[in-house]
């Protein structure tokens, strides 16, 4: 089976566990603990309704990422905060069935500032989905092939790149993230935006494009371990991202 076919099943399984306490069948199992099981027991098909996203599989275990990312930062944010977004924004689509058939990408553009519950919740989601896929175990590779390319175009070189990257993480007031994204010529720019925003909002940002890369700088993404440090965790995350992955976003553009 495809890793990509295996995480789509087992987010199905995940979410017939954050929909079953909503449909009021009085299935109240806790959310599975670990990244790795779950996958083999034998649970029915979930009713997955229309227009109902769910929480997407790590693709790693919660104490992969140590000691950069801990295990308990890892846990809480995917299974308390990302499934909660989940959860929300799925309860703002049943009040919104103009945008029920839509993409979450379709849905990040079609937005607008006014759409609050589906801004914060549908960014939630589209944002920590993204987040989850561009940092791995190991990590530490450098760009290579087109996008390495389209880096040294854009900022001059690698380095350059990633002092700007940084500098954009650390100087976002409050929560939110920092991005590299691409314009609609396919060329990268770095930006950063506040609490789930992102890019792909188009009539809410200043720069609208496709992000090929994304770090959460809200506190709960790093205080357990590294308290107000904030730059230490950005050093982390760098030396986290699995930019095979960025490259597959970038290709896929
Ligand atoms: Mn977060």
């Amino acid at each position: 089976m495809k890793k990509r076919e295996f995480i789509k099943l087992t987010g199905l399984v995940g979410a017939g566990m954050l929909i079953a306490p909503l449909a009021g069948c009085g299935d109240n199992s806790p959310l599975p603990a670990g990244g790795s099981n779950g996958s083999e027991d034998k649970l029915p098909e979930p009713p997955v309704e229309k227009g109902q996203f769910t929480l997407p599989e790590l693709g790693y275990a919660y104490n992969a990422l140590e000691p950069r990312i801990d295990e308990l930062t890892m846990t809480t944010h995917h299974t308390k905060h990302h499934a909660g977004y989940v959860k929300k924004l799925n309860a703002a689509l049943s009040e919104a069935p103009q945008h029920a058939d839509r993409s979450l990408e379709s849905l990040m553009s079609a937005i607008g500032s006014g759409d609050t519950a589906l801004r914060n919740n549908g960014g939630g989601h589209y944002n920590h989905s993204l987040y989850w896929k561009v940092i791995a175990p190991g990590g530490g590779n450098e760009p290579q092939g087109e996008l390495k390319t389209a880096i040294e175009s854009s900022f001059g070189s690698l380095q350059a790149f990633a002092d700007a990257f940084q500098k954009a993480a650390a100087t976002r007031f409050g929560s939110g993230w920092a991005w590299l994204s691409a314009d609609e010529n396919k060329q990268l720019f770095i930006s950063s935006t506040p609490n789930q925003d992102n890019p792909l909002m188009g009539n809410i940002v200043d720069q609208a494009g496709r992000p090929v890369l994304g770090i959460d700088v809200w506190e709960h993404a790093y205080y357990l371990n590294y308290q107000n440090r904030r730059g230490d965790y950005i050093q982390a995350f760098m030396e986290l991202i699995n930019w095979d992955q960025v490259a597959r976003n970038f290709a896929a553009l």
